[in-house]
């Protein structure tokens, strides 16, 4: 694995400034900086975004599917709505990680279904910022042990 894509959803910009109880207290730079040194340290070049428009995300999951590389996508409320990011990941053949920080099936029922997961790689979710480290891990244990 060469390059791997963070994707983020709707106000994940404000993570670390309400909420701890249920998002923590890092910020998406906090995240984006221990995955950055991570990726470095395996040679692999990284790129982490967030964006409150559905459009931007669809457009960014077609981009890294058709240039074959992986994503971790953290899509916030759109993933228990959006049917154009499951048309995005399905008509790109994106791998992605689909990752929450918190653990959706313990909330509100709203959150409970996921419009993405059917269409994901793999799901890894509650352990706060841990899941995006817990899925980039994942991706670079497949990469290293299944070839492509
Ligand atoms: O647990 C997650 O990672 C979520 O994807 C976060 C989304 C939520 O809609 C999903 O159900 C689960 C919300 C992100 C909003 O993040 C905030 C952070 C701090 C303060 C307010 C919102």
């Amino acid at each position: 694995m060469k390059f791997v894509h963070v994707l983020n959803g709707p106000n994940l910009n404000l993570l670390g400034t309400r909420e701890p109880a249920t998002y923590g207290t890092l910020t998406l730079a906090d995240i984006e900086a221990r995955l950055t040194a991570r990726c470095a340290s395996e040679g692999i070049a990284l790129s982490f975004r967030q964006s409150n428009h559905e459009g931007d995300l669809v457009g960014w999951i077609q981009e890294a599917g058709a240039k074959g590389e992986p994503v971790i996508l953290n899509a916030g409320a759109y993933t228990h709505t959006s049917i154009a990011i499951y048309d995005a990941i399905r008509g790109s053949g994106a791998k992605v990680i689909e990752v929450h920080l918190s653990n959706v099936h313990a909330r509100e029922d709203f959150r409970h279904h996921s419009t993405i997961s059917a269409v994901a790689a793999g799901v890894i979710l509650g352990f706060g910022a841990l899941s995006y480290d817990l899925a980039l891990d994942a991706l670079i244990s497949q990469s290293k042990t299944t070839k492509s």
